[in-house]
């Protein structure tokens, strides 16, 4: 596995690794991950469920209307941090560790369940959070065994507590304490609103408009959210850092219906490449950006977030990495600040093909995507499920069971092409009026597939919970990387 790996080990160095280099003068950054949202789970995007305090910050700032995230958590995570398409990434993040400046990591890491070396801080001054993917909000534990680190180290202290208040009180303390000599980065990837749908009582009452008992759950988990991002803004503030503060917010994939995330009136959800799995709610925030309170309709990507902070416009100040496999991302500093047209032209969605699994049997790692490519107005998809369109529960669509998604994932759909600009909704497949542009979509993305590094990904390993039995909570178990 280490010989498979090799190729990888050293593409991903994370942002806070080069931003040791210099600090002075660099806005500071407060990187928004959200997990889970879709489409239309947020007040600027007319949903019911209300987010003022987002809404205010993408009302002031730029939102990005076509910008693009991978279908799930891991791999959006990991084209995050590398400016890396998961194809070049082997779908493992996998980050050089040293010695940084002021960067916190609070809650979610995400890649864990494999046997990988990778786990925080890796690179970040501090983490509090935990590293699997989706666990109790109140006791913390995710199938059975507490998940839950302050560092390196397994922290029992806070049953009962709901974690989003965790991580608020975290990132107020941090910025409260923090040396104003360097400039904070502080990457609030949000537990919420993942599945299990829980949140406080108080967030509850406030959604008795919402009938659906669990898309009401799911509302009050997107307002915890919201008011965590209000308390922020607010520790910011009161230690004056907020007129330097540049704000990302992101999704990091589409709303899953079947845990009431919804992404209406797009097409699909989290785990396809239809519009509703990858197409992300966005905006950045900063007074230091030219233009405010506008729209961006030009394609960007989120493996553009790791060149915009670090190359030209050298926001954080460094250099990006020297790793033989090419960044895939670009720098839009100019498209978002101040409005010229994107140098990003096209992006490749994914490719994940069935053969490119082997030997894997549980059924959530066959679960694969198919491919799809984006070219100026054009989209490509190839082999993906025949995903349908859910609106929401409070505006009378369903809260379909997870019998529903399991149909579409049988049924598929070898190939279609939509024109987003006119049909954003993929309804009007328009392959054969246009088998030319078929052929130049299918050509990029046999370019793109060699140029593949081999699938990092390997089955679960019982090890693991060997080890979480015996610690009574989830742990590093085995270390299988030379790089730490
Ligand atoms: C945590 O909550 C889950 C339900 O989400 C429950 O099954 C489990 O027993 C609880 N564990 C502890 C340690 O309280
Ligand atoms: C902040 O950092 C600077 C530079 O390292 C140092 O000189 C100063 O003492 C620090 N201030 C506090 C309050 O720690
Ligand atoms: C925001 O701050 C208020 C006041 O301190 C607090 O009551 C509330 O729980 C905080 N919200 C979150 C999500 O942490
Ligand atoms: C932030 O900017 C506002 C308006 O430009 C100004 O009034 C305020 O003093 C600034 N705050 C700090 C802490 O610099
Ligand atoms: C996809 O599913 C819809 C029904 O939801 C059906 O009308 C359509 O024919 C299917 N497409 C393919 C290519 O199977
Ligand atoms: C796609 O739609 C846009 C907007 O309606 C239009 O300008 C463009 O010509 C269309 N492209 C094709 C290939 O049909
Ligand atoms: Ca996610």
């Amino acid at each position: 596995m280490n010989l498979e790996l090799a190729t990888t080990t050293f593409v991903l160095v994370n942002f806070c690794v080069v931003i040791a280099t210099e600090t002075a003068t660099k806005p500071h950054i407060l990187l928004i991950l959200v997990d889970d949202p879709g489409w239309s789970d947020v007040g600027f995007h007319g949903s019911k469920i209300r987010t003022p305090n987002v809404d205010k910050l993408a009302s002031d700032g730029v939102i990005l209307d076509k910008y693009y995230v991978q279908p799930y958590c891991t791999t959006t995570r990991g084209s995050l941090m590398t400016g890396r398409y998961p194809i070049h990434t082997a779908n493992m993040v996998r980050y050089i560790s040293q010695e940084s400046v002021a960067c916190s990591l609070l809650s979610k890491w995400g890649p864990y369940r494999r046997p990988t070396p990778d786990t925080p801080p890796r690179g970040f001054d501090s983490f509090f959070g935990f590293l699997n993917y989706g666990r109790d909000h109140f006791n913390h534990t995710h199938n059975g065994f507490l998940d839950f680190f302050r560092g390196e180290e397994v922290t029992r202290e806070y049953h009962g507590q709901y974690a989003t208040h965790l991580y608020v009180k975290e990132a107020s303390r941090i910025i409260a304490e923090h040396n104003s000599s360097t400039p904070p980065f502080l990457y609030m990837a949000f537990e919420n609103v993942h599945d299990p749908i829980q949140a406080p009582d108080e967030y509850l009452r406030k959604y008795k408009i919402i009938k659906h008992k669990e898309r009401r759950g799911y509302a009050a988990m997107m307002d915890v959210v919201d008011e965590a991002i209000g308390n922020i803004t607010e520790a910011f503030e009161g230690k004056g850092l907020w007129n330097d503060t540049l704000v990302i917010f992101s999704s990091d994939n589409g709303g899953d219906p079947v845990n009431r995330g919804y992404n209406y009136p797009l097409r699909g959800y989290k785990r396809t490449l239809w519009e509703g799995g990858v197409r992300a709610p966005a905006f950045v925030y900063g007074k230091m950006l030219k233009q405010k309170g506008v729209i961006v309709k030009e394609l960007i990507h989120v493996t553009d977030w790791y060149p915009t902070l670090l190359s030209s416009t050298n926001l954080l100040g460094g250099t990006m990495d020297s790793n033989d496999i090419p960044v895939d991302g670009f720098d839009v500093w100019d498209t978002i600040a101040k409005g010229v047209p994107s140098p990003r032209t096209e992006i490749l969605l994914n490719i994940d093909f069935p053969e490119k699994r082997p030997g894997l049997l549980l059924t959530y790692d066959t679960w694969y995507t198919g491919a799809a490519i984006r070219v100026g107005d054009m989209k490509l998809l190839m082999h993906v499920p025949n995903a349908t369109w859910y609106q929401t529960p409070e505006d009378g669509g369903i809260a379909p069971p997870m019998e529903d998604i399991w149909d579409q994932k049988t049924n598929i759909v070898e190939l279609a092409l939509f024109n987003i600009s006119a049909d954003p909704t993929e309804r009007h497949d328009v392959s054969r009026r246009h088998p030319d542009i078929v052929r130049q979509l299918k050509a990029r993305i046999h370019e793109y597939q060699k140029t593949a590094v081999p699938p990092g990904i390997v089955p679960d390993d019982i090890m693991a919970l060997v080890f979480a039995m015996k610690n009574k909570a989830w742990v590093p178990w085995r270390n299988t990387c030379n790089a730490r």
